[in-house]
């Protein structure tokens, strides 16, 4: 990626060359990564005001404030619209005016949406990490799998175009990380990898971004106490102590660490010493090993912001992406935005009550499964939630009640949409070990909708998809037929 960098700051000095902008793409064509970036950086250079579409979720609020605030430092005009999903309905959204379209984290895959909205090639740019779709009209675009980058988010490639378009914008490299991990870019292999570690690298060097390599896999350890945050680790499960905080406490309390500060605030983990931080792991480690269990994911590399409130949600990457998130799901992504840019009154305070809000009615939706329970198929569990729960989180319940379920069987969770009385949405979540094992679940749904006449997408781990609600009996025999044929 320096490679890449280096390229790029090059090709800055030639301005308005811009040999590659209409370069024709074909499925053989490979233009080098750096060369999308440059090509991309440069239609924004040159527009004379853009509208930044983006999505609603932690990455796709990153890399509109990555974006959004590159673009204004050159002085150009930029609005930004925030969409749940590019779908026909959710076009009307994307402004029909001479401003440059700049589609991120979305668009790839809706090629053809952006033709039938009368989006000439001058007109949009996509900046994106989904499997693409292309259409009639060859949307200059930059998208990581083109060359091989499967563990770059569209904050990431954001993240490239800006410092492309001026290299003082390596100061978001924060909101790069932060996207990628949103993303889950950093799960399989417990950390960045490829350009997405670039960032990491530009962050520790401007001093904006402290990278613990062997740091504890848990979510919360900025926020919560330890013995809390201990409980809730279920990836990997610690015997004894995933699910029981009781338990987890009176570990800790064996190992002589104390809990709590001196005026009793519960210590969180990330102001743990290096010697007590090391007790714990050992003595998860031992517990792990007593059980015959892999300690490989015990560890994980984090990504905490010094610049930040200690014991806040902002002080690392995975917490200041639920946040985003929790703004993205109750629909007020701009204050997400605003938090990114910066803003930590009101804003902040905006989505600290969010988050809050988003945690309780996830606890609701996972326990709402428990209670239920899934119906099994041979190679799929799955539930109809309804009109109980928001539409925006119930990829999020899945995953968290697959920790709790069979492993092996992708979970499916499906639910009404409160707008759209016609249409089912469909989520599903597996886990590393299944897509190692050849399962799919964006191929699935993507089979399997479309064999109903609906849409699906995403990625192999995680994926969505709406379909026709006269079609739902029948939906999980077919997505369960496409998952037996990828475990054959
Ligand atoms: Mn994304």
């Amino acid at each position: 990626m320096r490679s890449i960098l280096r390229r790029v700051t090059i090709s800055r000095n030639f301005r308005g060359r811009a040999v590659f902008i209409g370069f024709p793409r074909t499925g053989t064509e490979t233009m080098g990564f750096s060369a999308d970036i440059d090509a991309v950086a440069g239609r924004i250079r040159d527009a004379e005001a853009v509208t930044v579409v983006s999505h609603i979720d932690a990455d796709g609020i990153a890399s509109e404030a990555i974006l959004a605030q590159a673009i204004a430092q050159e002085g150009i005009p930029v609005t930004s619209v925030f969409v749940r999903q590019l779908e026909p309905l959710t076009m009307r959204h994307v402004p029909i005016d001479d401003t440059l379209k700049v589609f991120v984290d979305l668009g790839a895959g809706q090629q053809n949406l952006l033709e039938e909205h009368g989006l000439y090639e001058r007109d949009a740019v996509i900046i994106d990490h989904h499997v693409a779709q292309p259409a009639g009209i060859a949307y200059q675009q930059v998208n990581g799998l083109d060359h091989g980058h499967t563990k770059l988010s569209a904050a990431g490639i954001a993240y490239f175009v800006a410092t492309c378009l001026d290299d003082t914008n390596v100061r978001l490299a924060p909101l790069g990380v932060i996207g990628n991990v949103g993303d889950m870019m950093a799960r399989e292999h417990c950390g960045l990898v490829g350009p997405a570690r670039d960032i990491v690298s530009d962050g520790v060097r401007e001093g904006t971004i402290r990278h613990v390599e062997r740091d504890l896999n848990c979510y919360g350890l900025s926020t919560r106490p330890v013995h809390v945050c201990l409980s809730y680790c279920d990836d990997p499960y610690i015997p004894r102590i995933s699910n029981n905080a009781q338990y987890a406490r009176s570990f800790l309390e064996n190992l002589d660490i104390p809990l709590r500060e001196h005026a009793g605030r519960w210590r969180v983990w990330e102001e743990f010493s290096i010697d007590e931080r090391r007790a714990v792991i050992s003595g998860i480690a031992q517990q792990l090993i007593a059980h015959g269990q892999s300690v490989d994911r015990l560890f994980a590399e984090t990504y905490y912001f010094p610049d930040e409130a200690e014991q806040t949600p902002l002080r690392n990457a995975s917490e200041y992406a639920t946040l985003l998130n929790a703004c993205g799901r109750w629909a007020q992504p701009r204050i997400g935005s605003a938090v990114c840019r910066g803003d930590r009154g009101s804003a902040y305070r905006d989505a600290e009550q969010m988050l809050r809000h988003h945690r309780s009615i996830i606890r609701e939706l996972v326990q709402f499964i428990a209670d239920k329970g899934v119906t099994e198929l041979s190679h799929l569990q799955y539930l109809h939630v309804g009109d109980r729960f928001p539409d925006t989180i119930v990829g999020i319940g899945a995953g968290i009640s697959l920790s709790k379920l069979n492993w092996r069987k992708p979970i499916m969770i499906l639910c009404y949409l409160p707008d759209d009385p016609e249409l089912v949405k469909v989520s599903m979540r597996t886990n590393e070990r299944m897509v190692s094992r050849g399962i799919d679940l964006q191929h699935a749904l993507q089979i399997a909708s479309a064999e109903v006449g609906g849409a699906g997408g995403g990625h192999a781990i995680a994926a969505g998809a709406y379909i026709p609600k006269v079609a739902e009996q029948e939906f999980a025999d077919r997505v369960n037929r496409v998952l037996r044929e990828q475990s054959a």
